[in-house]
């Protein structure tokens, strides 16, 4: 084989290697609802200004070292003023505009048209999820039911320690915490199920306490959560 052959070998599994966590169940760069799209665009964003940046640095740096008489007639003064303030400050700036700009987009404001509430509860190690919506008693474990393309409110709390609700390709990471409810706002945007994990430790448990939401078509949604929830009582 030859040399280039296997040069191009190891890039590719090199490459590969390196965008296999780019994608699966648990991806944040695969955003299934405008709230993890906002994250995941902040991630882009991020990484662009990185590869940038990083691409500034590695020039000017190998210009430094075999085109040394270009950089000469820059002084000590301007590197500091404009390579270490100017330029920092202009990027933090961008960043922050940006972080605000789609932070601001998974606040859940309170709307005109009150979105579909459901509870989420941690606890050693399950997630418990009930219904406010549903008369009775209501409650399905590891399992979320959602209707797709509705605005759904995910009121998190916790009966024991610390735990995060997080299902990455919805939105983001919220604590649940006892005595107090935080609520992270969501949309699937199809019909699907989506993978969902603990993710504040929590002790031993924590690895195994997972959770699923399943997104319904909007008009089988009563039907299906009706389903779940006598099938949980006769477990
Ligand atoms: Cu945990």
């Amino acid at each position: 084989m030859s040399r280039s052959a296997i040069k191009r070998i190891c890039v590719l599994g090199v490459t590969g290697l390196l965008t296999a966590g780019c994608t699966g169940p648990l991806s944040t760069l695969e955003p299934a609802g405008p709230a993890a799209a906002s994250i995941a665009l902040l991630w882009w964003i991020m990484l662009a200004g990185s590869v940038v940046l990083f691409a500034i640095v590695i020039g000017l740096f190998t210009l430094a070292f075999y085109r040394p008489a270009w950089l000469a007639g820059i002084s000590a003064r301007n590197w500091i003023l404009h390579g270490g303030i100017t330029m920092s400050s202009v990027v933090i700036l961008l960043l922050l505009v940006a972080a605000f700009v789609l932070g601001e987009r998974l606040v859940a404001r309170p709307l005109a048209d009150p979105p579909l509430a459901v509870q989420a509860n941690g606890r050693m190690w399950v997630w418990e999820f009930s219904y406010p919506s549903v008369e009775g008693p209501s409650l399905t474990t590891n399992v979320l039911h959602i209707p797709a393309g509705e605005i759904v409110d995910v009121r998190v709390t916790s009966s024991d320690v610390i735990h995060s609700f997080w299902s990455p390709r919805l939105a983001g990471k919220i604590d649940a915490v006892p005595g107090h409810e935080n609520v992270v706002r969501l949309t699937a945007e199809r019909p699907g199920t989506y993978r969902g994990v603990c993710a504040e430790f929590c002790g031993v448990g924590h690895t195994q306490m997972h959770f699923t939401v399943i997104a319904h078509p909007p008009e089988a949604y009563e039907q299906a959560l009706a389903d779940a929830i006598a099938a949980e009582t006769t477990e």
